[in-house]
């Protein structure tokens, strides 16, 4: 089938042809740079919904019961689940898939696993990519669920407009949270598994640190945040995913989230998006011809030599390598 074809079936809410438009841009397979473009322009409507959390916090549980939360009331849902511990190659976990098939005769809700396939053009790129594939075919809310394992959730949840933070009790003495970086990220925070023990203590953690965090109780916390986050106060809700309990409180905070960020601030969130997403496709571009390239790495293999031996000094042959990148990828077009 010929690209356009496919786009446009895609853009009417053929699954199968999101399906392979996913592949097309996860895989960086030939041509999908043509689709990107043409899909780009019909995204932007979607609410994008960033879930992370601890591994077993029950993410995929939640998502799941979020996504029929959402169909009941008549919308449409994508899901993009991200795990790179994944062992299965672009596979979906064993219980994900079994998830996965409750919604398989609902066209409502496409679910879509990436495991450690994505990595190849980078992670956070081919999972934008199978979410603007998603939010161009219509779904009216598009679920990105990520491990919180390190730095990859921080800029995989930057493609939200919304951000979910789970935590779960029990995973240790001091909260998970607290990590550098990661408390700033969530705009609604959820204590999931609230039938164990040691749920109360989890919110009051969460509460003291988002109290540290706030402006004026920290000299730097409002510095480097954007401006709705001075005045929104993450909630914190107590859910059990396995029985859907909680999870409806937790959709009309994400709604009321949206609501508050308004024209401007989700404006804001996009820009910074749109800043990092063209950062990393500029680098992966250069990247890629040095990998690529032979006649890349021949001069970079010679510029090596000739600054080991002090002929020329490291910046002046980044300078000169990096030119010959350039200029080659501009006559390609
Ligand atoms: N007790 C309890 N278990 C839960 C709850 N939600 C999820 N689980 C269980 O926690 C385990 C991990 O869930 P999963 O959704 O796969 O977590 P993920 O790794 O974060 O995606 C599974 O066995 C779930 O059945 C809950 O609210 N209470
Ligand atoms: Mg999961």
């Amino acid at each position: 089938m010929a690209v356009q074809e496919l786009v446009s079936r895609a853009l009417a809410h053929d699954v199968r042809a999101v399906s392979r438009l996913i592949s097309i841009v996860e895989d960086r397979r030939e041509g999908f740079e043509e689709v990107y473009a043409s899909i780009y322009p019909h995204t932007g409507k979607a609410h994008v919904i960033g879930v992370t959390g601890p591994p077993g916090s029950g993410k995929s549980t939640f998502v799941d019961k979020m996504a029929l939360e959402y169909r009941a009331a008549g919308r449409t849902v994508g899901v993009v689940a991200v795990d790179p511990t994944s062992p299965f190659s672009g596979g979906a976990l064993l219980g994900d898939r079994l998830r996965m098939q409750r919604h398989a005769l609902d066209e409502g809700v496409f679910i879509r696993s990436m495991g450690t396939r994505g990595r190849l053009g980078g992670l956070s790129t081919a999972t934008s990519g199978a979410v603007d594939v998603l939010d161009a075919a219509g779904f009216d809310v598009v679920l990105i669920e990520t491990v919180g394992v390190g730095q990859s959730e921080v800029e995989i949840a930057s493609l939200a407009d919304t951000v979910i933070l789970i935590q779960v009790p029990g995973l240790g003495d001091d909260i998970q949270v607290i990590k550098a970086g990661i408390m700033e990220i969530g705009d609604v925070f959820v204590v999931n598994k609230k039938d164990r023990p040691g749920v109360e203590r989890v919110v009051a953690e969460i509460k003291m640190a988002l109290d540290l965090s706030a402006p004026g109780g920290h000299p730097e916390g409002g510095a480097d945040r954007d401006a709705d986050r001075r005045q929104w106060r993450p909630p914190i809700l107590m859910t059990m995913a396995e029985s859907g309990e909680g999870v409806a409180e937790v959709v009309e905070a994400c709604a009321a989230h949206l609501e508050h960020l308004g024209g401007a601030g989700l404006m804001e969130r996009r820009l910074r998006r749109a800043r990092a997403e063209t950062m990393e496709i500029v680098s992966q571009r250069i990247w890629r011809g040095l990998r690529e390239r032979p006649d890349a790495r021949q001069e970079a293999e010679r510029l090596a030599a000739a600054i080991a031996e002090r002929r020329i000094d490291p910046y002046s042959a980044a300078i000169d390598l990096y030119k010959l990148l350039i200029s080659a990828e501009s006559a390609r077009g």
